[in-house]
């Protein structure tokens, strides 16, 4: 992997830039959709590797909706290692993308792939992703999330929920509801008698930047499809945690942006095995975290090859 000359800095191609109507759209939704903007070409390795091994190395932990069904995640936030998932949320198309929407520099928070295996019962609760940053130490909610569809999207195998103009309510109080945690329903319903709430539906290579405030949710997967997303959250350089301690990965570290050309030119050495992910700290299933979510099942402990 080539790091950006120190001279020559990486801006996204002009096409790629974010435009004012859309900067519009974001402020005033909370969301905005860029069709295509990973074309399939760009987009065909890191779909097979999920396809190849939807257990992402063994990294894969489960854990509960608020019924107590599964949904699958893995989350990283060193974007150091030469693998694919450090790669790619350091592209200039989204770096770029979240800089002109939050209007100052960032740096990356954390990413995930959020994954739903065809007949999988696993949602994820109505949340704001700042109700839980809060918490993490962050004074402020300008922080956004860029989430490559990397299957096609429905309603059918759980696509993104989102609700229009939300991130303009404010942090809203998080409670415990059954295995989780997320918005009391009965705000909920108010919320959603004054906003719309829009289905998500993407086709591959399409991506979403929505705002940390900004209501989500999804549902299950009832097709035979699997639904794979990555979520790459960024946060306001300005904005690390004032936390001593517990934030030291989330904490202000520089982002080297990496060209647009790395996904077409597959600048990495190693695809899915070389990212260190946090669910292979070693949490117990059944362990609840301090936000209230249920581990339902652990990483597999990671597999070195001997010889
Ligand atoms: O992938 C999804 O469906 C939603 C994920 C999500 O909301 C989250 O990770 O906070």
């Amino acid at each position: 992997m080539s790091a950006a000359p120190q001279d020559s800095p990486v801006h996204a191609a002009p096409a790629l830039r974010l435009t004012a109507e859309e900067r519009a759209a974001f402020d005033r939704d909370g969301f905005v959709i860029r069709r295509g903007m990973v074309s399939p070409e760009e987009l065909k390795p890191l779909a097979e590797a999920c396809l190849g091994d939807p257990e992402i190395d063994g990294a894969l932990v489960g854990i509960a909706d608020s019924q107590g069904n599964m949904q699958e995640v893995v989350t990283w936030t060193d974007l150091t290692q030469p693998d694919m998932l450090s790669v790619i949320p350091r592209m200039a198309r989204f770096v770029d993308g979240a800089e002109d929407l939050l209007e100052r520099p960032v740096y990356h928070w954390h990413s995930k792939l959020s994954m739903k295996r065809p007949g999988s019962a696993g949602r994820w609760d109505w949340h704001q992703d700042y109700a839980y940053w809060y918490f993490e130490g962050c004074l402020y909610p300008d922080m956004l999330t860029a989430t490559i569809a990397v299957d096609r999207c429905d309603e059918a195998n759980g696509c993104l929920k989102l609700v229009a103009g939300s991130h303009k309510l404010g942090r809203i109080e998080h409670n415990k509801i059954g295995m989780a945690s997320g918005v009391d329903p009965e705000r909920l319903a108010l919320i959603e008698q004054r906003h719309r709430t829009v289905l998500c539906e993407l086709e591959a290579g399409d991506v979403v930047f929505f705002h940390g405030n900004t209501l989500h949710a999804s549902g299950p997967n009832v097709s035979d499809r699997p639904r794979t997303l990555l979520h790459m959250s960024y946060n306001a350089v300005d904005n690390s945690p004032f936390l001593a301690e517990g934030q030291e990965h989330h904490k202000f570290k520089p982002l080297v942006k990496a060209p647009d050309d790395a996904m077409l030119r597959q600048d990495w050495k190693t695809v899915l095995n070389g990212q260190p992910f946090w669910s292979r700290t070693g949490e117990a299933s059944g362990s609840r975290s301090t936000y209230g979510y249920t581990l339902l099942r652990g990483a597999r402990p990671k597999v070195v090859a001997s010889n």
